[in-house]
């Protein structure tokens, strides 16, 4: 299924009067504030956030799985459903891949019907935590960090296969999360596991083309419940720094502790120009994986807060990182959760973007505490709905995403095509 531009101008007709009203009354506002509304939405739309293949369908816990129907049932489908978003918001032009969830057989095919869609891939991601029915060594006890060489070997043999399907795609990163840790107190030795995870690292790396990177991600726990090899920034960080400038360090959002200041740690990796990329979505408890802004947006906000920042130290474009959503969708129709969360990135950016930061500078230097507060929350208490309508439809897209996804019947039609019972691959 396409959605056409006809079908997309029919959906914002009905809206067009009101936005107009908003979006002058908030560019307005935003220029007596002494901000350029035309450059603050090319900014935001240059911020594309690629899709997770394996969020296309409904996730589930290990206590069950609802599949809504119409899933994408293979590749083709899973772009087809991208393409569906990037028409609507103009946001999401990139997909990331799991291998091997997601092998593309004929890549050039593949990369002719992304080309079509408008899309790009974005970071490939190897699987090293879950075994394959026609693979000879388990990962049970591990991949990377693995006691047996055999293991460490067929690992490392899969994520270079990884990248040879990243580069036919025409994607520039590998994204590499592993599992490997311990469930039992003496189970393993720390030390052992953390040098043999960098010596598998070390050799998936030299198989890494000159533009690529290498983004390693971290988590504290979870399918092990004692310790984790890579559990937490530092030692991703730690890995990064031995294995050369492109490896850099990927931050899920789920994946830190509760209360864990996460906009520090964006701080700190950007400090050392370490950060290489993004997994978005948020939580209540742990690696709860909802949607992006639910729960705290306001620390997603602070985050976005010290990316822009960053971004402006070191005088780049905010494509110059990977960023992409990692969510599961346990009751609600994922395309819809996903046009969600897209919102929810963008909103934030375009809140951490009007932050007077001179004026917060100043105020810091002073120790004006107070006044440094009151810059902070006044960005964030700022509705800048208006301006990213305002850039999706200067875009080709829809004014009002998800009403349009629903108006258009999107999911009748998928459910009409591919089944009821069709679900997708992923956890
Ligand atoms: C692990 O929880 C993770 O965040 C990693 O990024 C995996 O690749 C992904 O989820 C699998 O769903
Ligand atoms: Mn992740």
């Amino acid at each position: 299924m396409r959605i056409s531009v006809a079908q997309i101008q029919e959906a914002n007709e009905a809206l067009l009067n009101t936005h107009r009203q908003s979006f002058s009354h908030l560019a307005e506002q935003l220029q007596a504030e002494g901000w350029q509304p035309d450059e603050l939405i090319r900014q935001i739309q240059r911020l594309q956030i690629a899709i997770p293949s394996w969020a296309l369908g409904t996730g589930g816990t290990r206590f069950g799985r609802f599949p809504i129907g119409g899933e994408p049932r293979n590749l083709e489908e899973k772009l087809e459903d991208v393409g569906l978003l990037h028409a609507l918001n103009r946001a999401s032009g990139a997909i990331s891949l799991h291998i091997p969830w997601d092998i593309p057989q004929d890549t050039a095919h593949i990369r002719s019907v992304a080309a079509e869609l408008g899309l790009r891939f974005d970071a490939v991601n190897s699987n090293t935590f879950q075994d394959q029915p026609d693979q000879q060594h388990s990962y049970k006890f591990g991949s990377l960090c693995h006691t047996d060489a055999a293991v460490r070997r067929q690992a490392i043999a899969h994520n270079i296969e990884v990248i040879r399907y990243g580069e036919a795609l025409g994607s520039r990163c590998l994204s590499i999360w592993l599992a490997d840790g311990s469930n039992h107190p003496g189970q393993r030795n720390f030390v052992q596991a953390f040098e043999n995870t960098l010596h598998s690292l070390q050799e998936i790396y030299e198989a890494l083309p000159a533009d690529w990177w290498m983004l390693v991600e971290y988590k504290p726990y979870e399918p092990q419940f004692y310790a984790t090899v890579i559990q937490d920034w530092g030692t991703a960080f730690l890995l990064c720094q031995k294995l050369g400038q492109q490896a850099r360090v990927l931050v899920d959002l789920g994946h830190h502790l509760p209360n864990t200041n996460i906009e520090q740690i964006v701080a700190t990796l950007m400090m050392e120009d370490r950060l290489g990329g993004f997994h978005f979505n948020d939580a209540k408890y742990g690696d709860d994986d909802l949607t992006v802004g639910s729960i705290k947006p306001f620390q997603l906000y602070l985050i976005f807060h010290e990316l822009v920042s960053g971004f402006q130290r070191q005088g780049r474009q905010v494509n110059a990182i990977a960023w992409m959503i990692d969510a599961s969708h346990n009751l609600k129709d994922p395309l819809e959760d996903l046009l969600q969360s897209v919102e929810a990135i963008q909103l934030a950016f375009a809140q951490a973007l009007i932050v007077d930061r001179k004026a917060l500078e100043e105020a810091q230097q002073q120790n004006d505490a107070t006044w440094c507060q009151e810059l902070i929350q006044k960005a964030f208490r700022t509705d800048l709905r208006p301006l990213i309508a305002e850039a999706r439809l200067r875009a080709g897209g829809a004014l009002y995403p998800l009403q349009a996804y629903r108006h258009l019947q999107v999911r009748q039609q998928l459910i009409a095509q591919r089944g009821r019972k069709a679900v997708a691959t992923g956890l």
